[in-house]
């Protein structure tokens, strides 16, 4: 080959690779720019002045490579909300909404359908959101660390904010309303006093400023002691006028700044954080004196439920304890946010009992993306089953069907507002998320957040074109391995309703053993488990802690009932004996072997897939989930035999034969 060859092959052939070397950074918005001949063909026509509407109608003339588009804004249309009518025929789309962030959702939907390679010569869309608030929590801290994050340090540049804006800032923006998601919470709930200080508010104006033209609000979380702690008030008891006008002043202040500001997330009286009952105030003093304050504004307070502290209570039955008592006591700008299960993100719980159990208050889902609990950003677990199981469990709250879906987004009982939440996933790391297929959860929580009956498997699939290929020998094993990924999570480290048994503190492998003399009881994994020679489990039935009182029949039933119980739950509910004889007619212990095994077997099974399907990927992503895959395989084997070992100290029976010897 001639030098001159070698030059050109460089150039042509290397040089276009070498430019996306960070293979990661674009997610799933790897839009193709349309060619000069099809612009000249085709005509997006915008009959809006808004600049949210001219920003879609600039993100189709750069890649919508189909017929002409008109968009149109009409605001009878109230019905939609945010959400868009998409009609065509072979020479002409038209795409109509009520809001001007409803164009740009339905521009990304246009370049959705064109990625997947979709027929859009007879369009007949009408999406409108199920949620009116799809909002991610970030857990970031102001020194730019990130409460379980591990994806690297925050986004935010707090030290170059307001006068720096990374081009990210932007970026993130346009990946979220490209799922639709709306809304932000900038800083962790466990909330650094300092966010409210009009040092930072400027800050917070700053990337209010970008987050707007993408149709985001931003909120903060609020340290319930700030009146005390940013300007030495005696204390922060709600009841007190000078506390209360205290936030009305500084909720005035952010205001000024920021005119669209959402409103504030708290937690509070949980895990040693200030709240109203310092004061002998009650949860709902708390919240609503921050309504009041925000009220004027339009502004919302997202009121946490999760609150449990050691005593002689099943700390899965706090929530519920505390909450219940006083529904009715809310404001109607003060929504619930309740995480999917009574404990903690755990890779499968039941769905928390208060969801449908205070039908006079405003109720809504948090979710965490992030990996607290299911392998950091280090193993490959695809949560949209995970969220489904939850959003599709039935409370029978309001007889049957009422799911958690419904009892959130309104269509059982109306609320002023709907909502629902994640713990996000996002952080510093040129591929946002540390794991490639973290960002698979982001776009999930996203597209359920608008529309949560959709599947599992329609989102993989969408997303594994955009981010990946369209190839349906790369589509069709990927999506299989992404559907199997959160059971095969479950089954190494905690099947059949097991539950926090992670290391203390970080969380990340194994110690059912754990035992911290002087430690919270409720922070030890015995806690949880409950092994002894008997058998295993908690026992949460009538006889037990009674925690299933707390689920409206027949669920109370089915769950109290052992032979009734789901087998995947079993060991949340019941204490059972090690001999119990479970439906595949093993034992219990046999049966726990099983699952922990077939764990590990599957992740075998995801290596060989992703290693059989090297010709599809560029070669970074290809060689930086290989290399996920085998901790993920190292750390599935360490959970199965730490735990089995751990287990038959109690049970006194063997592995059986057939199951891979721990090593
Ligand atoms: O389980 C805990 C996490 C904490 C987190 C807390 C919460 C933000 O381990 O890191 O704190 O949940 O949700 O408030």
């Amino acid at each position: 080959m001639s030098p001159i060859t070698r030059y050109f092959l460089y150039v042509t052939l290397l040089l276009p690779f070498l430019g996306h070397a960070e293979n990661g950074s674009q997610l799933w918005l790897r839009y193709v720019p349309v060619e000069k001949s099809v612009v000249n063909k085709r005509t997006i026509d915008l009959r809006a002045t808004h600049a949210m509407a001219q920003l879609a109608q600039k993100e189709l003339e750069n890649y919508w490579a189909g017929q002409s588009v008109v968009l149109k804004l009409d605001k009878k249309l109230t019905r939609l909300k945010e959400g868009y009518v998409i009609k065509g025929n072979i020479s002409r789309i038209e795409l109509v909404a009520a809001e001007p962030v409803g164009l740009l959702y339905g521009a990304y939907h246009l370049l959705r359908l064109q990625e997947m390679g979709e027929d859009i010569n007879h369009l007949q869309v009408e999406e409108i959101p199920d949620y009116d608030i799809r909002i991610l929590n970030h857990w970031d801290n102001l020194d730019r660390t990130v409460e379980r994050g591990y994806a690297g340090y925050s986004l935010w540049k707090w030290e170059e904010l307001p006068h720096q804006l990374s081009p990210r800032y932007e970026q993130y923006a346009r990946a979220n309303a490209s799922i639709g998601i709306n809304a932000t919470v900038l800083n962790n709930v466990n909330a650094s006093p300092e966010i409210l200080t009009s040092h930072y508010i400027v800050k917070v104006k700053a990337l209010a400023d970008v987050f707007r033209k993408y149709g985001i609000r931003v909120y903060l979380s609020a340290n319930f002691s700030s009146p005390a702690l940013l300007d030495g008030l005696a204390d922060s008891d709600p009841s007190r006028k000078e506390v209360q006008d205290w936030w009305n002043t500084k909720v005035k202040e952010i205001y000024q700044h920021i005119p669209d500001f959402g409103g504030f997330l708290v937690k509070a009286n949980s895990e040693g954080q200030p709240g109203p009952q310092d004061y002998g105030r009650t949860h709902a003093d708390g919240a609503n004196m921050l309504a009041d304050a925000l009220k004027p504004y339009g502004g919302v307070v997202m009121w946490r439920a999760f609150v449990y502290n050691p005593s002689e209570e099943d700390r899965a039955k706090q929530a519920y304890q505390e909450f219940v008592p006083l529904d009715g006591e809310f404001r109607d700008n003060v929504i619930i946010q309740i995480k999917n299960g009574p404990i903690d993100f755990q890779p499968r719980e039941p769905f928390t009992p208060l969801f449908g159990a205070m039908q006079h208050t405003a109720q809504m889902i948090e979710f965490q993306i992030t990996q607290e609990y299911l392998g950091f950003s280090n193993h490959l677990a695809y949560l949209a089953p995970l969220f489904k199981e939850t959003l599709d469990a039935d409370t029978y709250s309001a007889g049957e069907g009422s799911t958690v879906a419904r009892v959130t987004d309104g269509s059982i009982w109306r609320h002023k507002k709907t909502a629902i939440s994640a713990v996000a996933n996002i952080g510093e790391d040129t591929n946002w998320t540390g794991h490639h297929f973290g960002q698979a959860n982001w776009y999930a929580f996203g597209r359920l957040a608008w529309n949560h009956a959709l599947s599992s498997e329609e989102i993989a699939r969408e997303w594994i074109h955009m981010t990946f290929t369209g190839d349906a020998d790369f589509v069709k094993p990927i999506q299989q391995m992404m559907i199997d990924s959160r059971e095969a999570v479950v089954d190494y480290m905690m099947p059949l309703g097991l539950h926090h048994i992670f290391a203390f503190d970080h969380h990340y492998g194994p110690e059912p053993w754990g035992d911290r003399k002087g430690g919270r009881p409720d922070w030890m994994p015995w806690y949880y488990h409950n092994a002894d020679t008997a058998g295993l489990g908690f026992d949460r039935t009538t006889t037990g802690s009674n925690a299933v009182s707390q689920y409206s029949e027949p669920l109370r039933s089915i769950f109290n009932t052992i032979e009734t119980c789901p087998e995947n739950l079993l060991l949340w509910f019941h204490h059972v004996p090690w001999t119990h004889s479970m439906k595949s007619g093993r034992t219990l212990w046999d049966e726990l072997c099983f699952h922990y095994d077939r764990g590990v077997q599957e992740v075998r099974g995801f290596q060989k897939i992703w290693d059989k399907l090297e010709p599809y990927v560029d070669e970074q992503r290809f060689s930086e989930v290989q290399s996920k895959l085998k901790v993920q395989a190292k750390d599935a084997v360490w959970w199965k035999d730490a735990c089995l070992l751990y287990f038959q100290t109690f049970s006194n029976m063997p592995i059986p034969y057939e199951i891979e010897r721990p090593i």
